[in-house]
C-alpha cells in the first residue's frame, strides 16, 4: 500500500467513528469510501445498527461485501450522516467532486444529510478549485449543444469516454469534464452552469460539508 492509500485508509476509518448506533449513513463513492465502508462494516459485526444508502452501484457493492445493510429513500427521506470523497477541496470546504463518474446521486444524498462529512488524502487539499477538470453531468438528448455553451464560460468541455464509447452514468447521462484551471467563484459558475438546458447537475459541491477528515503522513486532520 503507497503513502496515498495509507492516507486514505486512516480518514476513511477515522470519519466512519462518526457514525453512531441507529443512524441513516450517506455512502458516499471513489476510493477513500471503500475503507470507510469496510469499517462501518466492522462497527456492525461489533453491533451497532445503522443503515446506509448508497451513492453508487460501486458504493452498494463495497456495503453489501462487509455487511452494511442498506435502505433508500422509498424507506427513508432523511440521512443523518453523509460521508463521502472529493477530488478537490478549497479551504472553504468547496469541493470539486465526480471524478467516478457518481456526482448526481452523491449529490442527491449529500444534501439529505443533517451533517456531510469530506473525506480524502491531502492531496485534494487545494487553495482555489479547478485545477481538477469539472465533471458536469448531462442529458446526452443534445449535449453537445451544452458543451458550446459551456465553452463559451472559459473551458474546453471533453466528453468523458469508456474505452470507444462516452461513459454513462448510473443515471443514463453522459458527463462534460470541463477544465476551467481557476473558478475563482464556484457558486456562481455552478448556477450559470445549472441554467443551461441539458445539464443535470454540478460537480460543485458548495456550502454543502460541514467537516473535512483530511489523512496526511502525519496522521488524520479534522477540519471544522
Ligand atoms: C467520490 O470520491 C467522487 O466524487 C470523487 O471522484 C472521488 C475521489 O475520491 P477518491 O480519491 O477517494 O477516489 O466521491
Amino acid at each position: 500500500m503507497d503513502n496515498q492509500d495509507m492516507k486514505k485508509k486512516a480518514a476513511g476509518e477515522k470519519a466512519a467513528e462518526f457514525v453512531k448506533d441507529g443512524m441513516v449513513v450517506g455512502l458516499g463513492s471513489g476510493s477513500t469510501m471503500y475503507w470507510a465502508i469496510k469499517k462501518l462494516g466492522d462497527l456492525v459485526k461489533e453491533g451497532i445498527s445503522i443503515k446506509g444508502i448508497p451513492s453508487s452501484v460501486r458504493t452498494a457493492d463495497w456495503a453489501k461485501e462487509f455487511g452494511v445493510p442498506l435502505t433508500d429513500f422509498s424507506e427513508v427521506q432523511r440521512i443523518d450522516l453523509a460521508i463521502d470523497g472529493a477530488d478537490e477541496i478549497d479551504p472553504a470546504f468547496g469541493c470539486i467532486k465526480g471524478g467516478g463518474g457518481s456526482l448526481l446521486r452523491e449529490k442527491i444524498v449529500d444534501a439529505a444529510a443533517d451533517q456531510f462529512i469530506v473525506v480524502a488524502d491531502d492531496s485534494k487539499l487545494v487553495s482555489v478549485l479547478g485545477q481538477f477538470p469539472l465533471p458536469v453531468e448531462v442529458v446526452p438528448f443534445g449535449y453537445e449543444v451544452v458543451k458550446e455553451q459551456i465553452a463559451g464560460l472559459g473551458c474546453e468541455p471533453v466528453l468523458r469516454m469508456k474505452g470507444d464509447q462516452p461513459f454513462i452514468t448510473d443515471n443514463q447521462n453522459v458527463i462534460l469534464d470541463c477544465s476551467f484551471l481557476e473558478i475563482k467563484d464556484p457558486q456562481k459558475l455552478h448556477d450559470q452552469l445549472k441554467s443551461l438546458i441539458g445539464v443535470v447537475e454540478t460537480g460543485l459541491f458548495i456550502h454543502m460539508a460541514d467537516i473535512v477528515v483530511a489523512g496526511r503522513s502525519t496522521g488524520v486532520e479534522i477540519l471544522k
